[in-house]
C-alpha cells in the first residue's frame, strides 16, 4: 500500500477537489477515484464550483454526484489537475491534509503528498498509476473515466507527452470494456449551435504578428451574448489559429472581471509557460494562461507581444 492509500484509509471524510472552469481531465480523474472509493465504501464527495456549467460528461459513472456545495466536514483533500490552490475555488480548512495529483509543470507541490509528474500527458494517467500501484481493480466505470481524461488532455493522443506508456494504459483500459467509439461520439459530436455562431466571429479577429509566428484572437462579452455562447465554445478557434503552418504561438484574449485573461498555445518547441510566468501565470510548456491587469485587450496584447523576441 502506498503512502497516499494509507492516508486515504486513515481519513474519515474525503473531499475530491477538481479545478474551477473544469475540463475533462480534472472531472474524469476525480470520478475514477470516486468510483474506487465508492467500491470500497469510503466516505467522500467530489466538489466542483462550476459543475452546473459543465454537463458534457454526464455519461460517466457518479457524475451526477458531483456537488458545487462544500461539505461541513472533511479531513482529507485529494486535488486533481490543480496547478495551485487558487484553482480549488475555495480555501481548504486549516490543517487539512492534501494529496496533490497533477501534471502541470507549474505545480507548486502544495500537498502533504505530491503525486506530481509534469512529463505526463494527463492527470488521469497518474491516477491510473496510483490505482495500479495499490493493486486496485480497474472496473469498466473507472476505466471509462480514465480513458476520457487521457483522450481529452492528449487531444486524441496528439500532444508531445503522448508516449508508449500512454498507449499501454489505453490498451489496458480498452481491455476492461471501454468503448472508444462511444466516447468519441460523446466528446466530439455533441456541439451546440452557438459554437458555430461564435467561431466565425472569433476567427474574424485573427491577426498575425512577428512575421506570422504569433497569432492572436479575442472575443468580447457582447459577441458572446449575441451568439448565446460561452468561452468554452470559442476554444477551438485557438487550436485553429495554432494549426496555421507558420504560427508557433497562438493567444486568445478576453476580459474576465477586472482583468484580461490570456490563453497561450504553442508548437515547434516554443515554451509559453515561461511567457505566462512573466505575467504571474503558468501551465504547461505548450499550453498556459495568465491574467493581465487591464480591461483593454489591445493593451494586453501589446504587453505580451513585447515579451516575444523578433527572431527565435
Ligand atoms: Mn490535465
Amino acid at each position: 500500500m502506498t503512502d497516499s492509500l494509507e492516508l486515504i484509509k486513515a481519513s474519515k471524510y474525503i473531499l475530491i477537489v477538481t479545478h474551477i472552469n473544469p475540463d475533462p481531465d480534472t472531472i474524469s480523474s476525480a470520478l475514477a477515484i470516486s468510483n474506487f472509493l465508492a467500491d470500497q465504501k469510503i466516505k467522500h464527495m467530489v466538489y466542483n464550483r462550476d459543475i452546473k456549467k459543465f454537463q458534457s460528461l454526464k455519461f460517466l459513472s457518479r457524475f451526477e454526484k458531483i456537488s458545487d456545495v462544500l461539505p461541513t466536514f472533511y479531513d482529507l483533500v485529494i486535488s486533481v489537475d490543480c496547478g495551485d490552490m487558487k484553482r480549488f475555488g475555495f480555501k481548504p480548512m486549516a490543517d487539512t491534509k492534501i494529496i496533490n495529483i497533477d501534471h502541470h509543470l507549474s505545480n507548486e507541490d502544495f500537498g502533504t503528498i505530491d503525486l506530481v509528474e509534469p512529463n505526463r500527458g494527463s492527470t488521469a494517467e497518474i491516477v491510473y498509476d496510483f490505482l495500479m500501484e495499490n493493486n486496485i481493480q480497474i472496473t469498466k466505470e473507472i476505466a471509462t473515466a480514465l480513458y476520457v481524461g487521457i483522450y481529452s488532455d492528449t487531444q486524441g493522443f496528439a500532444t508531445s507527452r503522448t508516449n508508449k506508456k500512454t498507449f499501454d494504459i489505453i490498451s489496458h483500459l480498452v481491455g476492461t470494456g471501454v468503448n472508444p467509439g462511444f466516447i468519441a461520439d460523446e466528446l466530439l459530436r455533441k456541439d451546440s449551435l452557438a459554437k458555430y455562431r461564435i467561431l466565425p466571429r472569433v476567427l474574424d479577429t485573427l491577426t498575425l504578428h512577428k512575421e506570422g509566428r504569433v497569432a492572436t484572437i479575442y472575443v468580447e462579452e457582447s459577441t458572446l451574448n449575441e451568439c448565446g455562447a460561452s468561452l468554452r465554445e470559442c476554444e477551438d478557434a485557438l487550436d485553429m489559429a495554432l494549426n496555421i503552418g507558420v504560427v508557433d504561438v497562438a493567444m486568445f484574449f478576453r476580459v474576465l472581471g477586472n482583468k484580461t485573461r490570456v490563453s497561450l498555445r504553442s508548437k515547434n518547441g516554443y515554451d509559453v509557460s515561461a511567457l505566462a510566468a512573466k505575467f504571474g501565470g503558468g501551465g504547461h510548456k505548450f499550453s498556459s494562461g495568465c491574467s493581465i491587469s487591464t480591461l483593454d485587450i489591445n493593451e494586453a496584447k501589446n504587453m505580451i507581444l513585447k515579451e516575444i523576441d523578433e527572431k527565435k
